[in-house]
């Protein structure tokens, strides 16, 4: 019988995004289920991940596995006959896990700050925030991708923030683009695969979300 894959998602979520580009890149056929994580979390979704409460999710044969980087994880483990991912080397399979690891807790912790402070501590979030994509674009060096020559973990994990850029550089009126031009070569280079393409959100509405989403805080 064929897998059942499901995948829990919220549209403009860059944790969603790094497991469609895993299932695309793996050629997986999969069920699309958008959640409404704001106002309404689904009786499926709570039940799939009763301790974060949180998309994605990915349903494989009824089995939930939740957190993006241990799904994304999970499905080259699974379907490993197609474009691996993780490194075969277990100390740059540990270093790939670092640098996600350094992307959800310095990257993704930090982004919000960068436009919900505002003045002086706004300057010193948007810098700290640059640092931190300065420090991956060193990370990158001149390799073409994360990994090296071959589209992996760390690529498909920090990837799916690039289609933030715009709004986080339009609401907190600062450039992260002109700080690295190296990480945008190696977006550029990222988004000519299908699989990234084809999963990424449209910047622009990414945009209209960040602007909402902002008002019902009630931020100025
Ligand atoms: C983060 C998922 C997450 O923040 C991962 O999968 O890697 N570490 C997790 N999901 C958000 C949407 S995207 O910002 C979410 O589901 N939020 C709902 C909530 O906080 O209640």
């Amino acid at each position: 019988m064929a897998d059942e894959v499901i995948l829990l998602d919220f549209c403009i979520s860059m944790f969603g995004m790094r497991v469609r580009i895993a299932l695309a890149e793996k050629g997986i056929n999969y069920e699309y289920k958008e959640q409404d994580i704001l106002m309404n979390k689904s009786d499926l979704l709570l039940k799939m991940n009763p301790v974060h409460k949180k998309i994605p999710v990915l349903i494989h044969n009824n089995n939930p596995v939740c957190e993006s980087s241990i799904i994304v994880q999970y499905i080259d483990e699974v379907w490993n006959d197609k474009n691996p991912l993780m490194p075969s080397d277990p100390y740059e399979r540990a270093q790939a896990r670092f640098w996600v690891d350094y992307i959800d807790k310095k990257l993704y912790e930090n982004s919000s700050r960068t436009w919900t402070t505002k003045g002086e501590e706004q300057e010193a979030a948007q810098k700290e925030f640059i640092d931190h994509f300065k420090l991956l674009e060193q990370q990158l060096g001149n390799k073409p991708y994360f990994g090296g020559d071959s589209f992996g973990f760390v690529d498909v994990s920090l990837i799916s923030f690039y289609c933030w850029f715009y709004a986080w550089e339009k609401v907190g009126n600062f450039s992260i683009g002109e700080s690295c031009p190296k990480l945008i070569e190696w977006a550029k280079r990222c988004m000519e695969r299908d699989s990234v393409a084809k999963s990424l959100q449209d910047e622009k509405t990414i945009y209209e979300f960040l602007l909402e989403y902002k008002k019902s805080l009630g931020i100025e």
